[in-house]
């Protein structure tokens, strides 16, 4: 196959332009005359794919020859971004493309405005997924990405009247040219009916299924570019389709609406994405969308990645499947499925091959977050993976007896089904088993999923568990969404640190030199007012110069406690008004949120409300206005977080110590300059041990205090009644003064900070008061701050994707890198 040059050497300013012409005129069927802007965005996106396109298709091809191991990541969820910056940073086209089309006449940053991202993911897990096959293909490591193409991402958040409503994302209306559908290719998944026992040709008796109905899975191919390395990975997402799009018969006899509505249903499985964090929706809907995609995924490879002749019993040596999550762990008894009933593979033979294909990733600690299918609904609608799933138990549950003799309540511990509060399968359970190895996403969260969640399993198996901490791409992160101070890194310690992001250290002299800490202050300057250009534009936000930008982004939940970083404002606000303090000793602070709640969390959107309310009533304030101010832009999604994180000061980092997971946000941040003020949680824990004690700011309990709290009994009201600097700033929410006199407005979220406060925010109010003024007394010296801040920078470039990749690729894939 002729491969042409793609990465380098580029082509020229002149053969650009003339391929870009051509896609606007034959592709997109327009002159540049009367095109518009989103045909000229169209044409642009299709020209640069075709650059990555060659080596997209010669990478697959030696892939497939080489017969090597490939990375099978199931994903229910792809934060991408958007696509063109990072296709342009890949293929070193950025200077060509802008020069050509500015002889054009055309501005390259208006096509990048026009791309609408595709928010296929609802917070960190899916922004997670888009930054390891990053990392994967800028590692040359075969891997392709499998998940859902929801016609509707996540919900467009708008507020009205300082309420969240949400507004369906039609991120696909105005074409997507990033994609490769292949309706040829479309894979049948079946659904529903029952199950029989019958006799093989060699007469052995076997189980099969007899489903009622099935639906098409249409492929849809998406390029993973590498940076500069000329690697391009496949993220295949499935859309569904009617097997039969009209049934002529119905339709015939004149019934249309009958007729589209098996259509419609089909089409239903890959229609929207479940707008939820860390809680799952136990709808049916959802188990069909788990089900339908890796359905198609593991037949996909199978079939279509492998030699027809392949022996796979040798499946482990071709592929990992990393469950990300619970959400594709029904891919275990389909695999067991597809090698047993379909192949005829003796179920022992089959079951160690499965064994090997699969590992585990928990995200989560959250008890209501582990996901539990109830076995009436696995009988309705995948009858043969019920019952694979009780004889897969069965065996296990030999073994623990065997291993347990006369431990019959360990045995019903650990049982994958349940019957209490109803006979139900516990995914993370079935995924522990199966999988060759099950990992948590930053040290304390493995820890506390070995002694807490899965304690009885990291018992029986110490050496399945193993923790692998997140990371997030430098690519988009630091050097497409901080291009200020990647030139200063370049300048300063050159380009290496791109993908060897460790050689950030090199940078840890400079922290010492006067003037370098003068120019960082340049950059975070420069970085602000992009923001607050962009802020104007967007939303209409005005952001005041001067003051420390203090940032909270990330979905919006009680365990993160944005309640009590609205707890912090308002009881500085509360100490300005009532003379309490004298505000020339106040540090000016624009707070920015950024956050979406699930539309059906109550407390979640009572909380979007009262920051709302308070910013609106702090923005009218005149003796507040200048020191105080409260941005809260709607709609936070991958293309704000890249212009937010780099302005930014200080990083909120502020759940209750047990609770995240990791976070990543956390990693972003630092990253790119900002202090954390946070609780010893999630990978903040790594973060203040890299950066050191000095230049990270934590307060609150440690997760033994909550524990320790929680079984002593936590009473809310009464640190309310003994703190008075507390006591009246919950007051003053609770007075109507944000709510024009309207009290019972803000009662749901004072009644439950009073009588409920699951993730004790009143609790470490305190100390978060005082780690705040610490920071108010830290910036005050701009250039101590900066060094600190430099430093965060110097220590901090473990936290790569990259090197969260080299450690799976090691110890839980064993899969190399071409
Ligand atoms: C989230 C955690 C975060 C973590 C990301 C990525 C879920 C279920 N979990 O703390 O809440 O950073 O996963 O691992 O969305």
């Amino acid at each position: 196959m002729a491969v042409g040059p793609v990465v380098s050497p580029p082509h020229s300013v002149d053969g650009f332009v003339k391929e870009f012409l051509r896609e606007l005129n034959f592709g997109t069927g327009v002159l540049l005359s009367r095109a518009t802007v989103n045909d000229q965005y169209v044409a642009l996106a299709r020209t640069v794919a075709h650059y990555l396109a060659a080596r997209w298709l010669e990478g697959g091809r030696t892939r497939r020859e080489a017969g090597v191991k490939v990375v099978g990541y199931l994903s229910a969820e792809y934060l991408l971004g958007r696509q063109l910056g990072n296709a342009l940073l890949a293929t070193g086209l950025r200077d060509i493309v802008e020069e050509g089309l500015e002889s054009c006449g055309i501005n390259l940053s208006t096509l990048r405005a026009q791309e609408v991202e595709p928010g296929l993911g609802n917070g960190g897990l899916g922004r997670l997924a888009a930054c390891f096959i990053d990392s994967l293909a800028t590692l040359n490591v075969p891997c392709i990405g499998y998940g859902i193409r929801y016609e509707y991402g996540i919900f467009r958040q708008t507020f009205v009247d300082g309420r969240q409503v949400e507004q369906p994302d039609a991120w696909l209306s105005l074409g997507s040219p990033w994609e490769f559908p292949h309706p040829e290719a479309a894979v049948q998944v079946d659904f529903g009916g029952t199950t029989e026992e019958y006799v093989d040709e060699d007469g052995t008796p076997r189980r099969r299924w007899l489903p009622s109905w099935n639906v098409l899975g249409v492929p849809y191919n998406y390029m993973v570019p590498g940076y500069h390395n000329g690697r391009v990975n496949t993220l295949r997402l499935w859309s569904a389709q009617a097997t039969k799009a009209f049934d002529l018969q119905i339709f015939n006899s004149g019934d249309y609406a009958e007729a589209v509505r098996a259509q419609t249903f089909a089409e239903n499985i890959s229609k929207v994405l479940y707008p939820e964090d860390s809680t799952p929706q136990g709808r049916e809907l959802r188990l069909q969308q788990q089900y339908f995609f890796v359905a198609c995924s593991l037949r996909d490879f199978i079939e279509r990645e492998l030699p027809a002749d392949f022996d796979l019993h040798d499946l482990p040596e071709r592929i990992i499947f990393q469950l990300n999550d619970t959400h594709p762990v029904i891919a275990v008894p389909e695999l067991m499925r597809l090698l047993v009933d379909e192949r005829k593979m003796d179920w022992d033979e089959a079951w160690a091959v499965t064994q090997k294909c699969f590992a585990y990733t928990c995200h989560t600690l959250l008890p209501e977050a582990l996901e539990v299918w109830p076995t009436e609904m696995l009988a309705k609608l995948l009858p043969r993976h019920l019952e694979i799933i009780y004889q897969i138990n069965d065996g296990f549950l030999r073994e623990v007896r065997e291993a347990f003799p006369g431990d019959e309540m360990r045995a019903r511990r650990m049982s994958i089904v349940t019957d209490y509060p109803e006979r139900a399968v516990r995914m993370a359970y079935l995924a522990t088993v199966a999988g060759a190895k099950v990992n948590g996403v930053a040290e304390l969260h493995s820890q506390l999923l070995r002694d807490k969640v899965l304690p009885d399993f990291s018992e029986y198996w110490p050496e399945k568990f193993t923790n692998v901490t997140n990371g997030v791409t430098p690519r988009r992160f630091i050097r497409l969404a901080n291009w200020n101070f990647t030139r200063l890194i370049n300048e300063t310690i050159g380009t290496g640190w791109v993908t060897d992001l460790d050689r950030l250290a090199e940078l840890e002299p400079y922290a010492e030199d006067p003037e370098f800490r003068a120019r960082f202050r340049q950059v975070k300057a420069a970085n602000k007012e992009r923001l607050a250009k962009l802020l104007v534009a967007r939303d209409g936000i005005v952001l005041p110069e001067g003051h420390l930008l203090d940032v909270m982004v990330k979905r919006l939940h009680e365990y993160k406690r944005q309640s009590m970083k609205l707890l912090h404002i308002l009881s500085t606000y509360e100490q300005i008004i009532s003379g309490a303090i004298d505000p020339a000793t106040v540090t000016p602070r624009t707070f920015v949120f950024g956050a979406k709640a699930a539309p059906g969390y109550k407390m979640a959107k009572e909380t979007i409300f009262a920051i709302n309310a308070v910013a609106a009533t702090l923005a009218a304030d005149e003796r507040t206005n200048h020191l105080l101010t409260v941005a809260f832009p709607a709609n936070y999604n991958v293309t704000l977080a890249e212009k937010l994180i780099p302005a930014a000061d200080l990083s909120e980092q502020i759940s209750l110590a047990g609770k995240e997971a990791s976070g990543t946000g956390n990693m972003k941040f630092a990253l790119n300059g900002a202090l954390t003020i946070g609780t010893d949680d999630g990978a903040n824990v790594e973060i203040r041990e890299l950066v050191g004690d000095d230049n990270f700011i934590l307060f609150g309990m440690s997760e033994p205090e909550v524990a320790d709290l929680q079984a002593r009994g936590y009473n809310p009201a009464a640190v309310y009644e003994s703190n008075p600097l507390l006591k009246r700033a919950i007051d003053l929410l609770a007075s109507g003064h944000f709510t024009e006199g309207n009290r019972d407005a803000m009662n749901p979220l004072v009644m439950d900070l009073l009588y409920n406060d699951r993730f004790l925010a009143l609790a470490d109010f305190q100390s978060y008061i005082e780690a705040q003024a610490k920071v108010d007394e830290l910036y005050a010296d701009p250039d101590a701050w900066s060094r600190k801040a430099i430093l965060n920078v110097a220590r901090t470039g473990f936290f790569s994707s990259d090197r969260s990749m080299r450690e799976y690729l090691d110890r839980i894939w064993h899969a190399k890198a071409l």
